[in-house]
């Protein structure tokens, strides 16, 4: 197209009035492809950050109670405490600590810290139905796709005082 143009130009060339109008005609053909151009070197530079952005796990770990990551979101389950592992206790923390309540439905590593062996941890609710043995002390981990409804984690010889619950959105 700018060839076509140039060529067009020189050949008229002799003639001042059409040159100018040409080159007029030309100014404003050059500013719409100035613009594709500096568009594209706008796209270009969003393509360039975009992958970097995506590509940092960084970014998206901590924040990482979204299931979009991919990734298994951490939870931290204990039965015991570390002061008295025989203390009827059983808790499920999220990443901060924080006791779960709700989740997003996703990927979750919990792991399991059976403190006694007189309590177990049982995870129960949907299609998942893992837990650690009464007897064993162990630290354990449970890979588990939660999916939308209600869960509980429980000590079953004690399921009557230790137990919690949380649901999954
Ligand atoms: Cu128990």
């Amino acid at each position: 197209m700018r060839h076509a143009w140039a060529t067009k130009s020189r050949l008229v060339e002799p003639d001042h009035r059409y040159l100018s109008f040409l080159q007029e005609d030309r100014l404003m053909r050059k500013l719409p492809l100035g613009l594709a151009l500096a568009s594209l070197a706008l796209a270009a530079a969003c393509g360039g950050d975009s992958p970097d952005t995506t590509a940092e796990p960084t970014e998206i770990e901590p924040t990482a109670a979204s299931p979009a990551g991919g990734q298994a979101t951490v939870l931290r389950g204990t039965v015991g405490t570390a002061a008295d592992p025989d203390a009827p206790v059983i808790t499920l923390t999220d990443g901060s600590g924080q006791p779960v309540t709700t989740l997003p439905a996703g990927q979750y590593q919990v792991q399991v810290s059976d403190l006694s062996a007189k309590h177990n941890f049982h995870l129960k609710g949907g299609t998942v139905d893992e837990t650690t043995t009464v007897p064993e002390v162990a630290d354990t981990t449970f890979n588990v796709t939660l999916e939308p409804g209600g869960y509980t984690f429980l000590c079953d010889p004690h399921a009557a005082k230790m137990v919690g619950q949380f649901s999954v959105t």
